[in-house]
């Protein structure tokens, strides 16, 4: 927990309207977080039990007193592992049933015969999975698609087709671990039946299950996620975005779209183009309608659209504060229970439309995918008519910055190659940047990405760590509320080049993209995997073999975990920088930041400096480098 003079000096617009909210005596998560210290300590170190109601056990830690075994005669290692399991568990099931619902989405775009937007991409993946593409239209396959992809949730026999886009060497360290994933949500019950009361004891089996469960997000529901969206609402090509909560407009109705799912978003898109309801705006007193995004959701309608990416987790609350906001459209994850509360000191609505997440207090206007564009008309409608309440008390920060981005694989071999059309599963055509890697010009990649958490001053350590990272060539490329933080520090400007080393800063100008690259929303991790998996097979080694490396500095959510997990499992060294709760086991510990090395060749790092985070990257990115032999 930090004090509010460590937001003064960041680019963030958070002091000012952290100002404005004090006047208005709203209460914040940094209010609530201060409230909360100091936080328990059986919690923290994850040797709290409630899994059976003969608890909750605690292992008690600091004194050679108090019990060390839960009633039923769990250890600490038991106890730890199994919580950690069940958080990667919830973690992957919120991603895949995201993939779940674009797939549903797909399905009946199809057979509404709506437009499906990038036709080349749906033929390739229908290739790829052995789906017969002469002479079918594309409705045909887009339903053909969609339901191979809802099958991979529950197939009965067999493992996840995306396995297959993994390096050979990769498929066979999973497959003597017995970690291939089968089928999504048997791989996520598992881990929930294993560590129930009385099932799986040993700390290593229960985080091979969590591996399964993770490596099903990573190579299932993320990744049929990611392709599905491209497939039904385009594949991002680069193109200039606007940052920060400046993009509010005074004199415009502002909604914001917060969550996750793009299928809300896209039809709000359609929406506020809707002549007849900017005309209504217009009754109303408006200049027009300004739709902007907040988290994962904005990085999803961002990437395809240009929309304004307003900010992110930290900044949901502020958003309200300004005083500006018409409605907030939620869906899914990440949306603090706290919205209603502060949107009831303005005018703003906050409408939930998804059935997975109401919250008291809130207007629910449910989404209907079936007749999406009808509901976002309404939801529009609703804030238009919300116009005429707003009051004087308003605040619209200054802050908003310009960069580029819009980074998927496709765009980035594009811009590799100066080649059109390229189809992400053809290799070969990331020769360049390999050379680059080879030569030296550049050191390696690594990701940045995850939330904000009260533990490191608002988007510090993502900004922090990745300058660091760029000043010594290696290029970062980032997602989710990271992506949010780069952005609004400028690094995915064409200045950013400043900040890099000589040979980052020449591969910069030369392609003419960012030091750092946007490739999405969380689910868009897949993108990574994918992007490594063709560098491995163009290479011809594993992912553990490459100079890359991953950090989630501000994490804290459970989709983080599990996007750590299978980062891991993937062969990634992963930094976190905010510590897990796993610490009261110091075996469990020891395997999840050691032993997995061995078997996966990746690992979890604890480093909560993001400085030191970013020389143990660059150390790590050396030691692959000599392996290699460049
Ligand atoms: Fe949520 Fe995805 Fe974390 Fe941001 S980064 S706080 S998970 S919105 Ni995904
Ligand atoms: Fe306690 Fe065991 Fe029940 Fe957990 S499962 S609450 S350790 S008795």
């Amino acid at each position: 927990m930090q004090d509010e003079l460590s937001y003064v000096k960041d680019e963030t617009a958070i002091p000012s309207l952290l100002k404005k909210a004090k006047d208005d005596k709203i209460e914040t998560v940094w209010d609530r977080a201060l409230a909360m210290q100091p936080q328990c300590g059986f919690g923290e170190m994850g040797v709290c039990c409630t899994n059976c109601s003969m608890g909750p056990c605690r292992i008690v830690k600091i004194s050679p007193d108090g019990p060390k075994k839960g009633i039923c005669g769990a250890t600490e290692d038991t106890i730890a592992s199994r919580n950690f399991a069940r958080s990667v568990a919830a973690g992957s099931a919120a991603h895949s049933d995201h993939g779940r619902d674009i797939a549903e989405a797909l399905h009946y775009a199809a057979e509404q015969k709506r437009p499906i937007k990038d036709e080349k991409k749906l033929r390739a993946l229908a290739e790829e999975w052995g789906i017969q593409t002469e002479g079918r239209s594309v409705e045909d396959l887009a339903s053909k698609v969609a339901e191979k992809a809802l099958n991979e949730f529950g197939k009965p026999f067999g493992h996840l087709q995306f396995v297959e886009r993994a390096p050979q060497k990769r498929k066979e360290i999973w497959e003597s671990m017995d970690v291939t994933p089968r089928a999504i949500d048997r791989d996520i019950v598992e881990v929930l039946h294993s560590t129930h009361m009385g099932c799986d004891a040993d700390y290593r089996n229960i985080i091979t299950a969590a591996v399964r469960a993770a490596l099903s997000d990573g190579w299932g529901g993320s990744m049929i996620g990611t392709e599905l969206s491209d497939i039904l609402f385009g594949t991002p090509v680069p193109h200039e975005v606007e940052a920060n909560l400046g993009v509010l407009k005074k004199d415009c109705v502002n909604i914001v779209v917060h969550g996750h799912e793009p299928t809300l978003s896209e039809a709000l898109v359609l929406a506020v183009n809707d002549p007849d309801l900017i005309e209504a705006a217009k009754q109303e007193g408006a200049q027009g309608i300004n739709l902007v995004g907040m988290c994962c959701t904005g990085n999803e309608v961002a990437m395809r659209h240009g929309i304004p990416m307003a900010g992110n987790f930290f900044q949901q609350e502020l958003a309200v504060v300004t005083g500006v906001v018409e409605a907030m459209v939620v869906d899914v994850q990440c949306i603090m229970p706290s919205l209603p509360q502060v949107a009831k000191c303005y005018h703003t609505k906050l409408i939930t439309t998804s059935r997975k997440a109401k919250i008291p207090g809130a207007v629910h206007m449910e989404f209907d995918e079936k007749n999406s564009v009808e509901c976002a008309r309404k939801i529009v409608l609703e804030a238009v008519m919300n116009f005429k309440n707003r009051t004087d008390n308003v605040l619209v920060p200054e802050e908003k910055v310009t960069g580029r981005i819009g980074y998927s694989v496709e765009s980035i071999i594009r811009a590799l190659d100066g080649i059109t059309n390229t189809f992400a599963h053809q290799s070969g055509t990331v020769k360049p940047l390999v050379d680059a890697v080879k030569s030296g010009v550049l050191r390696g990649v690594a990701a940045i990405v995850g939330c904000n958490n009260h533990r490191v001053p608002a988007d510090q350590s993502h900004v922090l760590l990745a300058k660091e990272l760029i000043k010594n060539d290696v290029l970062v490329v980032t997602t989710g509320c990271g992506a949010h933080a780069c952005i609004k520090a400028g690094l995915m400007s064409e200045d950013a080049v400043k900040l890099c080393g000589k040979g980052l800063a020449t591969c910069c100008e030369l392609l003419k993209v960012p030091p750092v690259l946007h490739m999405g929303s969380c689910v868009d991790i897949s993108r990574i995997l994918q992007l490594l998996a063709i560098i491995s097979k163009y290479m011809n080694v594993d992912i553990k073999d490459l100079p890359v490396a991953a950090a989630a500095p501000e994490w804290m959510s459970e989709k983080a975990l599990s996007i750590g997990t299978y980062a891991v499992a993937s062969g990634i060294y992963v930094v976190l920088g905010v510590t897990p709760q796993i610490t009261g086991s110091e075996n469990l510990t020891k395997y999840l930041t050691s032993d997995m090395e061995n078997i996966y060749g990746g690992r979890f790092e604890i480093e909560s400096d993001p400085i030191k985070a970013a020389h143990k990257i660059l150390d790590h990115i050396e030691v692959k480098r000599k392996q290699l032999d460049i």
